[in-house]
């Protein structure tokens, strides 16, 4: 049964995320995003992290059970069959939470998967990180679309080292060689220069976004902000290179205005 007026019917953005407690990134980032972008937004969580504020705000991390993964996207994907064909993918955390995704994404047809290859967590293990690295780019790096790397990510998945915006441009060439996806490899605070500049790339058109910086701090929720503005706009039928640049957009406006709080580092805010 459907009691949806289908002229009004919101698109549906699924995101795969960790929860962040203080409700800066992940999930609820996410979720923000969808609803101010006019999306309908769910969640499957993959893990929760909590900072620690007396451990100078390092992440506690406590991962969701495979099974337990299993069963949200189970309900998620027979409840919207038919309806749901964009998903976004954030913070794993681990390769069984990475297999567990993979098996669910093969068992439907999607016409975007949005990968924020989030890989490292600060307080998880750099030994755990690796494998998180290798599975991540095995099974699904295959499966993405569109691919939001930042400066660290772009790196680890191009196996380039990135001085510069040149540097950044290779890299993004080399994850679009790789995956087939269009990339957005994010150079934010982390390069050189009065803007924050990221790279688009889609096998055909390279462009390069740029915006002032607003100060030389990395605010909490700018990356998952970003991916998941592009996935909202892609779930509304915008192509890439258009999703990449109001997701840009989106991103400055909610920096400007970020709120703040006792942790030593701001939130975006997407309202
Ligand atoms: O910003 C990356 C990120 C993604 N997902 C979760 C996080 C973080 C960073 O804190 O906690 C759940």
């Amino acid at each position: 049964m459907t009691s949806t007026d289908n002229a009004t019917a919101p698109a549906i953005t699924l995101t795969i995320a960790g929860s962040e407690a203080t409700g800066g990134a992940g999930a609820q980032a996410d979720l923000k995003t969808f609803q101010q972008l006019g999306t309908y937004g769910i969640v499957a969580l993959t893990c929760i992290v909590s900072f620690d504020p007396k451990e100078s705000w390092n992440h506690r991390f406590v991962p969701v059970e495979p099974g337990v993964i299993a069963d949200q996207l189970e309900a998620v994907q027979e409840c919207y069959r038919g309806q749901l064909d964009t998903v976004k993918l954030g913070m794993m955390g681990s390769p069984a939470t990475i297999g567990t995704v993979a098996t669910a994404l093969r068992s439907q047809d999607w016409r975007n998967v949005v990968l924020d290859p989030v890989l490292i967590c600060k307080g998880q293990e750099p030994g755990h990180a690796l494998d998180t690295d290798e599975a991540l780019k095995a099974e699904l790096l295959p499966l993405a679309t569109f691919v939001t790397p930042n400066h660290f990510e772009a790196e680890q998945l191009s196996g380039l080292s990135i001085e510069d915006e040149d540097g950044l441009v290779a890299a993004a060439r080399r994850i679009h060689e790789i995956s087939g996806a269009a990339v957005l490899a994010k150079g934010g605070v982390r390069l050189a220069g009065p803007d924050a500049v990221d790279v688009f790339y889609d096998g055909e058109t390279l462009e390069v976004l740029r915006a002032p910086k607003i100060g030389e701090v990395a605010v909490s929720g700018a990356g998952c902000s970003l991916a998941a503005a592009v996935t909202a706009e892609l779930a509304k039928g915008a192509a890439p290179l258009e999703a990449a640049r109001t997701a840009k957009a989106f991103v400055t406006r909610g920096i400007e205005r970020r709120v703040s709080s006792n942790a030593p580092f701001d939130a975006l805010w997407q309202g």
